[in-house]
């Protein structure tokens, strides 16, 4: 079991490393990271964007770019679409996010010619280490899909089955999130959250337990879980994965876990033909090393099934 970020650096660099295909890689951050993962072995990297702004920004941080593949295409989209016919014609294994937006990126990864497409939905994991839990949380779906109906949250579900046994969590606890643990008629999130609890009771989804709905604090917390009488949850006070109702609960949780609770995150789009390695422009190296070394572990699981 991998319950920590850094047991989770360890086993990438006891696999093979992954060759890694970045858009827009005109970033200090997104440089950082790919020195930082050259450095631990876990990963090779071609670099697609501005050529002459990464050649400025590696001699600035003093970084050595020779053994690196640079492919100049300063606009965004086109690098987008480059990085991504590199992983769907088997140059690289992985796709990574550089200096474009979220949307720009998913565009290209749902390209109908050179795109990543698997014909099962897409969507996002954010993976977070928080301070004083035993286990990695993984919360879905924070940054693709915006208003995911009952069947797309099953596909959600679905997706983050390599990630979990990566992860060594199979079956999986989930917890479906609202803001009460009722269901109630004008709160959508808890009707979809009681449907997939009911269809996980009886066998619809596997390898995951889901209960729901359930609020943050009785999913996570034992005590709450035990203060409002939910002892007989398997899940309550004890999830690995936090399926949230939409994109503005999840984008929100996200980040309130990285600026007010100091959480290391990593992110993940699943469901495409290969992994792709999808963190906030903002988010530090740091996330996008450990968000690199992630998909190199479910990379590697998954050309083995
Ligand atoms: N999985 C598989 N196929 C998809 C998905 C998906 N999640 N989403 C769209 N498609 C396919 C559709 O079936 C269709 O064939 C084609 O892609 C276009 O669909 P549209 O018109 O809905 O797609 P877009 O380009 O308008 O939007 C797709 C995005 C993923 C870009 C969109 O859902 C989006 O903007 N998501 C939010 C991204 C974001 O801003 N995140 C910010 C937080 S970091």
């Amino acid at each position: 079991m991998l319950k920590n970020f850094n047991q989770v650096m360890n086993a990438a660099q006891e696999i093979p490393p992954a060759r890694v295909a970045v858009a827009a890689a005109h970033d200090d951050a997104v440089l950082e990271a790919v020195r930082g993962a050259m450095e631990l072995e876990i990963a090779t990297f071609i670099l697609v964007g501005d050529a002459a702004k990464i050649n400025s920004l590696a001699s600035e941080m003093g970084m050595n770019l020779s053994k690196i593949r640079v492919i100049d295409e300063p606009d965004t989209r086109k690098a987008a679409l480059k990085a991504v016919s590199l992983v769907s014609s088997g140059h690289a294994d992985i796709l990574m996010k550089g200096l474009l937006s979220t949307a720009e990126l998913l565009r290209a990864v749902l390209d109908k010619e050179v795109g990543l497409r698997t014909g099962r939905l897409l969507s996002h994991s954010f993976v977070i280490e928080a301070k004083g839990y035993d286990r990695l949380v993984v919360m879905t779906d924070c940054a693709m899909n915006i208003r995911p109906d009952l069947a797309q949250k099953v596909e959600i579900l679905r997706n983050c089955n390599s990630l979990m046994h990566v992860l060594g969590k199979k079956p999986a606890r989930v917890a479906a999130l609202a803001a009460v643990e009722v269901v109630n008629p004008d709160m959508p999130a808890t009707l979809d959250a009681a449907a997939l609890a009911k269809m996980s009771e009886r066998g619809q989804i596997k390898n995951f337990i889901v209960d729901g709905p359930l609020a943050l604090d009785i999913a996570m917390a034992v005590e709450a879980a035990a203060h409002k009488g939910l002892t007989n949850s398997e899940v309550a006070g004890k999830a690995d994965l936090l399926l949230v109702p939409n994109i503005e609960v999840g984008n929100a949780l996200a980040k309130a876990a990285v600026y007010f609770g100091g959480c290391r995150i990593a992110g993940l789009v699943l469901g495409a033909a290969k992994p792709v390695v999808l963190t906030s422009r903002s988010d530090t190296f740091e996330a996008k090393m450990l968000s690199i070394a992630l998909a190199n572990l479910v990379g590697n699981y998954e050309k083995d099934l």
